[in-house]
């Protein structure tokens, strides 16, 4: 048996980890908050052994170190309060496990014995619940139901025999409310024992969630059922959420979970996607198909799959405000709207109230980077990231897939912007209003003569 198998690692406070193995050898790359990392977890065999896989990657999280005794896999997992940073300008008060939201990835094989402990750290109880797992009535985690909460500073112990392979979560099933509002989750992997279908080269894991952190506070509040302020992927908003990175003609499968309080209809650029597999485990081939949207529903997950084409391609939800930080939901609608004259009073009333929105909210991005429009505290942004060719415009569920000829194997590292080949970037060919002959209709009958529309006051993007 590998030594490293043996040894038990220790967690030290928000210390991140990764696999330890041949596909996934940049520990440090999983390092992202500058957290020294003080542990590696067992090095997995080679996928062309038996019982060995390509072990995931969990975009801007870790994966659980365990240890092997008599044969079984020990895990263990702490209940806690954490401080968490959802991008940088941004922090909060919240539980998760063992120093992250989410919580570490557990990752076994079909066929595993495996023993989990889990203390809590919480000021009031909790339990786990294996979220899609078969297992003894006993062992399912609702507490109350299926065994007495555990009490803060108690520690129990789950044990079963994974009998399944696929995309599977873990969460509290006590308070749940609450719990996953501020954060409780994470994603248990289970490889197929016998190898896999496609062989794939990198396999990502991303978990969804909603946050009520509204501007100014520092606690998630839980009583909030549909209008968040933040939308994540692995509890990071874009631009903080890591690139997912390929090399040309690799096989990428992207593994989605969904823990919020929405559906994620999770677009992907550049390819037709196969979905591959949901928390029914692995689909036989038959039932893949091709899309380029999937809708990963609440309690749901999904595994996508395609062959890496060359480019920066965008992977996000589709629901336009789950693309966005925080905003203001009941404002007067403003597009189309003269503000000017209006700014001037409601100064008086509102210190430093800029007027925004006629020609459409794009400027919000200017006026925020510009550093003159000053929000409240510990927020983000509506939109924030930059991009080669200007503003990303983005928030929230959004980051983008890289895929490059000359990544190496196992190489995570940001490969920066895609050098379009020549010739393959669109581009201006007139900055005339007039230009060209297209085909057009007129207004409808009986419309104001004036109803055609009047250009936008481009002065007022560099306002202040
Ligand atoms: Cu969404």
């Amino acid at each position: 048996m590998n030594p490293l198998r043996r040894q038990w690692f220790r967690l030290a406070g928000l210390g991140a980890l990764a696999p330890f193995g041949l596909w996934a050898h940049r520990a440090s790359a999983q390092n992202h908050e500058g957290h020294t990392a003080t542990a590696v977890s067992a090095a997995p065999s080679s996928p062309s052994s038996s019982g060995g896989y390509r072990p995931v990657r969990t975009l801007n999280g870790w994966t659980l170190p365990h240890r092997m005794v008599d044969g079984v896999k020990e895990f263990h997992l702490v209940a806690e309060e954490i401080e968490h940073e959802f991008a940088p300008g941004c922090r909060a008060k919240c539980w998760g496990y063992n120093g992250t939201t989410p919580g570490p990835t557990i990752e076994a094989v079909e066929g595993d014995r495996v023993r989990i402990y889990v203390t809590n750290h919480l000021p009031e109880h909790t339990s786990v619940h294996w979220h899609g797992i078969l297992l003894p009535s006993g062992m399912d985690g609702v507490g109350g139901l299926s065994q007495p909460h555990i009490q803060p500073g108690e520690t129990y112990v789950y044990e079963f025999t994974l009998r399944q392979h696929g995309t599977h979560m873990y969460h509290p099933h006590a308070d749940e409310m609450v719990q996953m509002a501020v954060g409780m989750m994470g994603m248990f992997i289970i490889h197929p024992r016998d190898g896999e279908p496609e062989r794939i080269d990198r396999d990502y894991v991303v978990l969804l969630h909603n946050w009520a952190l509204h501007p100014g506070t520092y606690r998630p509040d839980p009583s909030v059922m549909q209008d968040f302020d933040l939308w994540t992927m692995n509890s990071k908003v874009f631009p903080a959420i890591e690139p997912l990175v390929a090399r040309s003609g690799e096989r990428v499968r992207v593994r989605i979970g969904n823990l919020s309080m929405w559906n994620h209809p999770m677009h992907m650029h550049g390819v037709q996607f196969h979905v591959t597999g949901s928390d029914g485990g692995r689909w036989p081939k038959g039932l893949w198909r091709p899309e380029t949207t999937e809708i990963v529903g609440v309690g749901q997950t999904r595994d996508l799959e395609f062959v890496a084409v060359p480019g920066d391609w965008a992977f996000h939800c589709h629901m336009s405000h789950h693309t966005m930080n925080a905003m203001g939901h009941e404002i007067p609608n403003t597009l189309g709207v003269d503000q000017s004259g209006v700014e001037a009073e409601i100064r008086k009333l509102l210190p430093g109230y800029m007027a925004m929105g006629q020609g459409g909210m794009a400027e919000h991005q200017e006026h925020t980077d510009s550093g003159h429009m000053t929000g409240p505290e510990n927020t983000l942004p509506m939109m924030m990231g930059k991009g080669p060719f200007g503003n990303l415009e983005m928030g929230g569920m959004f980051t983008v897939i890289k895929v490059r000829d000359d990544v190496a194997t196992g190489d995570f590292r940001d490969p920066g912007w895609y050098p379009n080949p020549k010739g393959t970037v669109a581009h201006r060919v007139s900055a005339d209003a007039d230009f060209g002959a297209p085909v057009r209709r007129g207004p409808p009958p009986g419309a104001p003569a004036e109803f055609k529309a009047k250009p936008v006051d481009h002065s007022r993007m560099k306002h202040g």
